[in-house]
């Protein structure tokens, strides 16, 4: 069973609020991925607005869902600023992550939303010389959509590669830069070093240029995405969040924990390996599906 479905029969079962009632909510939160702290937090102010408000059994959803809502819109969730991008403006993207989590197929799947929604002409950086099975997959990619994929060698230097785009890009190949990364952490000083030699050539080669990077995370994965964003958060600063297989989670708490703890937005939800599964997040929607509003 879902967590949408449990939080349904949760609200259905408790036809009015009894004792126990916000400690089997802090409990199904914990379960739907919110950290323990939060997911009291979250049904302590649900107890207050319920004591002041009264509001009937049916209408708990919708005051969860409210709150909730609140919840992400502090930590500044909303749009792609990525998606209003100026006219004959350079963009650099960089997709950030760990291994296994999205990143390539998400570089593909936004590449089209670009190209498709907003007009753009991008360009794909298979800035992850780390695996050569990387840079295949987004050449695949780049043919079937028919978009360029610039790329070097297996073990190449990936500010190298994002330093060939730009050039591209510069020669009237294309405006929008979205560069894939191997995103290794086995050290954060690893990391850290790789991304300031890609921010020197984007510094040098493309001033001026909107400079975007997106951190992305599989929604499977839990609370241990929130320990990976916090890790990249603070190494890295990313705009934005990816989040990934959606379609495979039935939880994902944890996009409140990242607004909450981390201020930090996710911006799209994945849904599926299909390059249209992708859709901007939407936190009214989010939170009233989580909350299990019908
Ligand atoms: N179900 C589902 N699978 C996805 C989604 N995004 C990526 N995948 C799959 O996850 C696996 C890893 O993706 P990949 O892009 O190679 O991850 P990377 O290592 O971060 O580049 C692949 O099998 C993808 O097809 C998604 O939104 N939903
Ligand atoms: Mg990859």
């Amino acid at each position: 069973m879902g967590f949408a479905d449990k939080i349904k029969i949760f609200f259905k079962r408790n036809a009015a609020i009894s004792e126990d009632f916000f400690e089997e909510l802090t409990d199904l939160l914990v379960e739907g991925d919110f950290g323990a702290a939060e997911a009291y937090r979250t049904a302590e102010i649900l107890r207050e607005r319920c004591k002041k408000n009264r509001p009937s059994p049916e209408e708990l959803p919708l005051k969860l869902a409210e709150l909730l809502e609140e919840e992400l819109k502090k930590g500044g969730t909303g749009t792609d600023p990525a998606g209003l991008s100026p006219e004959g403006k350079l963009t650099v993207m960089l997709l950030l992550g760990v291994n296994g989590v999205g990143k390539t197929t998400s570089a593909a799947k936004l590449a089209a939303l670009y190209r498709d929604t907003y007009g753009q002409k991008p360009i794909l950086a298979a800035a992850d010389t780390f695996r050569a099975a990387a840079i295949d997959q987004l050449k695949i990619h780049g043919e079937r959509l028919g978009i360029r994929v610039i790329a070097h060698q297996h073990g190449g230097d990936p500010a190298a590669v994002v330093y060939d785009a730009i050039e591209a890009a510069r020669a009237g190949g294309g405006d929008f830069i979205i560069a894939d990364t191997a995103g290794r952490m086995h050290t954060k000083s690893a990391l850290v070093e790789e991304l300031r030699k890609i921010d020197r050539v984007v510094e040098s080669r493309a001033a001026g240029a909107r400079y975007i990077k997106y951190l992305v995370l599989d929604a499977t994965t839990g609370r241990n995405a929130l320990a990976q964003a916090a890790i990249f958060n603070e190494a890295v600063s990313p705009e934005g969040v990816i989040l990934t297989k959606y379609d495979s989670t039935a939880r994902g708490g944890v996009v409140f924990s990242l607004a909450s703890e981390l201020s930090l937005p996710v911006v799209y939800l994945c849904t599926g390996e299909k390059y249209g599964d992708i859709r901007p997040f939407d936190p009214h929607s989010y939170a009233r599906e989580f909350a299990g509003v019908e």
